[in-house]
């Protein structure tokens, strides 16, 4: 191969996975926006109106309606600050009890009575059980999402920072596959850009998530675009360089002649990386 038609090439794949990249980046980030909308909704007909303008039918259709505006997530979810002394009144009100998140080697196969027979959360000083759904996440309603080991990390970090934050990849509950969890926090008044963290946590009402569910996501998104024959496109979590995380794509093959884009999905603590080859080595 000429020195030209390899630099040719080397043009190509550049060119095709930084327009990829910067197509999934965008995406995520204007489906963050509206997560964050989402959030600010909450506040105003539920926290701020006496009684709430919201309840699980309307957010259901509202979330329904305008899932468009959300292109990568797979569904939103509504969690709210409950305190172990407001439990029982909480739980009356509701007519259900707060419910601990299972992991995948305690889950049997499940079916869509799946949270009637999850266990009852153990005590704790505080919960954070999903009150509102989108349809499409049903199954975590009445779910503690304190009791998940990455949904709790985000809620904490949420609330102190005031900002929205992503988990690293795991297995979303009801999900074959590996997807991410945006979380930003509800606080009961408008907060000044400077607040401190303490006085956030304790302005902290409740907890407006997103799944995204990465492989079919992106897959739908990279379908959109001609030369799936030509690159292979993973995505990794990189925020420890030493062990970085495969959030889409086959095991990686190497082909010889590797590109990778950046990608910033708006949270500073987590690294992302796009990395594409050829599929035929040429
Ligand atoms: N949403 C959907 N599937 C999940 C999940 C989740 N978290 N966690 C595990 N599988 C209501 O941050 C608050 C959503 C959590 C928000």
């Amino acid at each position: 191969m000429s020195a030209n038609t390899m630099s040719r090439n080397k043009e190509n794949l550049v060119n095709m996975c930084d327009e990829r990249a910067r197509m999934l980046q965008d995406q995520f980030n204007v489906s963050m926006n509206h997560v964050h909308a989402l959030a600010i909704l909450v506040s105003t007909f539920h926290h701020g109106k006496r009684p709430s303008a919201i309840d699980q039918k309307t957010f259901a259709e509202y979330t329904a309606r305008t899932a468009f505006e959300r292109p990568l997530t797979s569904g939103v979810a509504y969690a709210l600050r409950v305190v172990h002394s407001e439990r029982e009144l909480f739980e009356k009100q509701h007519g259900w009890t707060i419910k601990k998140m299972e992991t995948e080697d305690q889950s049997p196969v499940r079916n869509e009575y799946m949270t009637e027979r999850l266990d009852p959360s153990p005590i704790q000083d505080e919960y954070a059980p999903v009150i509102f759904s989108q349809e499409t996440v049903a199954h975590i309603v009445s779910i503690d999402m304190m009791s998940g080991k990455e949904d709790r990390e985000n809620i904490l970090r949420a609330r102190a920072t005031g900002k929205g934050v992503l988990t690293s990849p795991f297995k979303l509950l009801k999900s074959n596959h590996l997807g991410v969890v945006l979380t930003f926090a509800v606080y009961n008044r408008d907060l000044p850009s400077d607040a401190t963290p303490d006085e956030r946590i304790k302005a902290t009402v409740g907890y407006l998530g997103a799944s995204f569910d990465v492989p079919s996501l992106v897959e739908k998104l990279l379908h959109q675009l001609a030369s799936k024959q030509t690159i292979v496109v993973n995505v990794y979590d990189t925020t420890n360089s030493s062990y970085p995380m495969r959030m889409y794509g086959p095991n990686a093959t190497d082909t010889g002649l590797l590109h990778v884009s950046h990608l910033d999905f708006g949270d500073p603590l987590r690294k992302h990386e796009m990395h594409c080859r050829f599929k035929q080595k040429l």
